[in-house]
C-alpha cells in the first residue's frame, strides 16, 4: 500500500510526464519541417533537451528536495546517486526511433531513494501507454496491475537491445544474446527502446529482455517496473543491478526455468 506522500508524488509525476509527451507528439507531427530547419542531429538533440528541461523544471516544483541525473546534462555525478531522492531521467528513450518516426520512443523517469529504486514511470506518448511502479506495491499499466509472464520461455517472445553505441565486441555479445534466446523462445524482437522493452517484460508481452550494456537512465525506471511485475532483473553476471552506473541488463519472467536466465554467466 502506497503512503499518501508517495501517491501524490506518483500522480504528480504522471501529470508531468503526460505533458512532456505532448512535446514529443507535436515534434512527430512536424517532423519534416523541424528536420529541415535544424538539421538531423540538432533536431533530435533539441527535442531531447526540450523534454528534459520541461521535466526537470516541473519535477523541481513537485519535489524541491530531489536531485537529478539526466541523460542530456553536460556532466554526470554518480556520487549523488546514493543520496536522498534522485530522479534518473531519459527524456527520450529510443532517440533513433523518434528521429525516424519509428515506434516506440518513450519518456523514462526513475526515482532512487538512498540509492535504491523507489519509483518508476514510463510514458509512451504515441500509444498513450503509461507504466508505473512503486517499490513493494507492484506495477501498473494505465492504472491496471500488470504481471510478467508465467508461461515457459519457449512460449514467449524475447526482446533484445543491440548496445549500438559501443564497441564491436559488445555488439557481438548482443547478437549472441539474440541467437541464444531465439533458440529458446518463439522468436526475438528489437524495439529500439530499453525502457519499453522492460515494460514489455513487465506486462507479459515478452518473456525476456537482455542487452549487454546500457546507461542508467535507460533502465532505472524500467528495471523497477519489471521487477515489481514479478520479473527477475540482473546484470549479465546474474548479480543485482547496483543503480550506480551503466550495466548489462537481463529481465526474465517467472515462467522461465533458472537455467534459461543468463546466456553469459559462465554456464
Ligand atoms: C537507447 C536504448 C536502446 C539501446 C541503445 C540506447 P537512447 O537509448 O534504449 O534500446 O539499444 O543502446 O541506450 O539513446 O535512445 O536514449
Amino acid at each position: 500500500m502506497k503512503d499518501r506522500e508517495t501517491s501524490e508524488l506518483l500522480s504528480g509525476i504522471e501529470n508531468i510526464i503526460r505533458q512532456a509527451g505532448e512535446i514529443m507528439v507535436h515534434a512527430h507531427l512536424n517532423r519534416s519541417e523541424i528536420i529541415s530547419k535544424a538539421g538531423h542531429k540538432n533536431f533530435v538533440t533539441e527535442y531531447d533537451r526540450k523534454v528534459q528541461e520541461f521535466l526537470i523544471g516541473e519535477l523541481k516544483k513537485l519535489h524541491p528536495g530531489a536531485a537529478f541525473f539526466a541523460e542530456e546534462e553536460k556532466e554526470h555525478h554518480e556520487e549523488i546517486l546514493a543520496q536522498g531522492d534522485v530522479f534518473v531521467i531519459d527524456p527520450i528513450d529510443g532517440t533513433s526511433n523518434f528521429m525516424r518516426g519509428w515506434f516506440p520512443s518513450c519518456i523514462s523517469i526513475g526515482m532512487l531513494r538512498k540509492g535504491t529504486p523507489y519509483l518508476g514511470v514510463i510514458y509512451v506518448p504515441v500509444s498513450g501507454e503509461l507504466f508505473t511502479a512503486v517499490k513493494g506495491c507492484g506495477a501498473r499499466k494505465n492504472g491496471e496491475p500488470i504481471h510478467a509472464s508465467r508461461d515457459p520461455l519457449g512460449e514467449n517472445l524475447a526482446v533484445f537491445g543491440t548496445s549500438a553505441y559501443y564497441e564491436r565486441e559488445i555488439v557481438q555479445k548482443a547478437f549472441d544474446t539474440a541467437m541464444y534466446y531465439q533458440q529458446r523462445c518463439i522468436d526475438v524482437r528489437r524495439s529500439g527502446s530499453a525502457a519499453y522493452d522492460l515494460c514489455m517484460v513487465a506486462c507479459g508481452a515478452a518473456g525476456v529482455y537482455a542487452e549487454p550494456l546500457i546507461q542508467l537512465w535507460d533502465f532505472a525506471a524500467g528495471a523497477l517496473i519489471a521487477q515489481e511485475a514479478g520479473a527477475t532483473v540482473t546484470d549479465y553476471d546474474g548479480k543485482p543491478l547496483t543503480f550506480r552506473e551503466s550495466s548489462g541488463v537481463v529481465a526474465v519472467c517467472p515462467g522461465a526455468a533458472e537455467e534459461d536466465y543468463l546466456p553469459f554467466s559462465g554456464k
